[in-house]
């Protein structure tokens, strides 16, 4: 039994969950997880037995509950050492910025494009709020590796905590699309998605059975 436990949703569907799983792996950590489904009627009562906040994910460290998945991340990064943030300061502090803005904002392509492991060829109604979003993360990925490629193939170079938050955003991009995104943000996006530190959650999210139909959103044209 490891110290820490992270308490995740659905793999295929938890996003938030994802995010401090993929990091908490990267960096190591050993940690055991307790898994509870999404949208069942015993969802609130057995997610109130570990956290106060009443959602996934949140992480337990003996009597300590962690709420909310960027402090979570935050902790991770502190148990660590301060590994999981970049060594230099005006580079992690821009990477906290991109981080922060993507668990803060793109408000529309979190609420019409879900993540959805399983799904592809998914095709949502664009709009300028979603267009502006893309554009937005195509700016962020493409300026990053831009001036960070030499230092590794993450946002930053080495992986890091802005690597992890933004790793929903490519699955989202394989389901329903990435139109607008320039090359660079499709080779980082290749790059997220083939991470095989994250293939054990992929794999555990293609075998899951539950549909959430609130979140199996987009047509196949
Ligand atoms: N801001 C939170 C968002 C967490 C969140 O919305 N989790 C969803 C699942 S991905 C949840 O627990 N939903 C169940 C509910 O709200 O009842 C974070 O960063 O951790």
């Amino acid at each position: 039994m490891s110290a820490l436990t992270l308490i995740i949703g659905n793999r295929n569907y938890s996003s938030w969950s994802l995010r401090p799983w993929a990091l908490l792996t990267h960096l190591g950590l050993p940690f055991d997880e307790i898994l509870i489904e999404l949208d069942t009627p015993t969802f609130a009562t057995q997610i109130r037995q570990h956290s106060p906040n009443g959602k996934v994910p949140a992480l337990r460290d003996g009597d300590l509950v962690v709420c909310e998945s960027i402090a979570i991340m935050e902790y991770a990064c502190e148990l660590a050492g301060g590994r999981g943030w970049p060594a230099e300061r005006p580079i992690r502090a821009e990477a906290r910025s991109v981080a922060s803005e993507m668990h803060a904002g793109f408000s529309t392509l979190r609420q019409s494009c879900p993540m959805n492991i399983r799904a592809r060829g998914r095709r949502v109604a664009s709009s300028p709020a979603l267009a502006a979003d893309i554009a937005r993360i195509d700016a962020v990925w493409s300026s990053c590796r831009e001036r960070h490629a030499a230092r590794g193939p993450w946002l930053f170079g080495e992986y890091s905590a802005a690597d992890a938050m933004y790793l929903p955003v490519a699955f989202r991009f394989q389901s329903y699309g990435a139109d607008g995104l320039g090359t660079l943000a499709r080779e980082y996006m290749a790059t997220a998605l083939a991470d095989p530190v994250i293939a054990p959650w992929v794999k555990a999210a293609e075998a899951e059975t539950q549909r959430l139909p609130s979140e199996e959103t987009g047509a196949t044209p």
